[in-house]
Formats: C-alpha cells, structure tokens, sequence
C-alpha cells in the first residue's frame, strides 16, 4: 500500500481495534483512549497537544458532543488537530489550534 493508504487505514484499523475492545462498540471510553494513547502515540510532541498524561483532560478536549466516549468522528479531529499541530512546528504556519483545550470551542477550518 502506498503511504497514505496506510495512514488512512491505519486510523480506521487502530480506532475500531480500541473502541470494540470493551464497552460500546465504535466508541473509546475513558479506559480505551488511555491505551490507545499510551500505546499508539510514542512522541511527547504529539502526545503534550493532547494532554495524553492526563487522560480526564484529554477526554475533555476530545470528547466534544460530551456523552463521555470518543466516537470515530471525534477520534479523526484528534488525529487531523495533532497532524496540523506538527506541520505547524515544521513550518511555522497553521498552528494555532495547537495547545489543548484553550482552544476548545474555536472554529473548524
Ligand atoms: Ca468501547
Ligand atoms: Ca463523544
């Protein structure tokens, strides 16, 4: 496959082998997204966006139809704030939604 057929199968593969793991199916509880943190995402880089240490805040953030789970939509903004996040540190540009939950709230591009 080429590169971004993994990447965008992998989002898929790594959300549904988390989310079906307990609970409700195609959703992250809170127990879920600490694994999927803790063992999916390695750079401290990333993982400081999101407040992956604290997983009640990281829950918080990303949990933004608040019904206490991570559902697919929300797992891909994660994904889709971190990739910004990271072409912001590499190119000084598009980063302002970069630091956490300060940002809650402002609007999608
Ligand atoms: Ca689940
Ligand atoms: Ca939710």
């Amino acid at each position: 496959m080429a590169r971004l057929d993994q990447v965008i199968t992998n989002i898929v593969d790594i959300f549904l082998e988390y989310a079906d793991d307990e609970g409700k199916k195609h959703q992250l509880n809170k127990e879920e997204l600490k694994k999927v943190l803790q063992q999916e995402m390695q750079s401290p880089e990333l993982k400081g966006n999101i407040n992956a240490d604290d997983i009640e805040e990281a829950m918080e953030m990303l949990d933004k139809n608040h019904d206490g789970e991570v559902n697919f939509r929300e797992f891909c903004r994660c994904v889709s704030v971190l990739a910004k996040c990271y072409y912001h540190k590499k190119t000084g540009k598009g980063g302002k939604r970069c630091k956490g939950k300060e940002h809650e709230g402002e609007q999608e591009d």
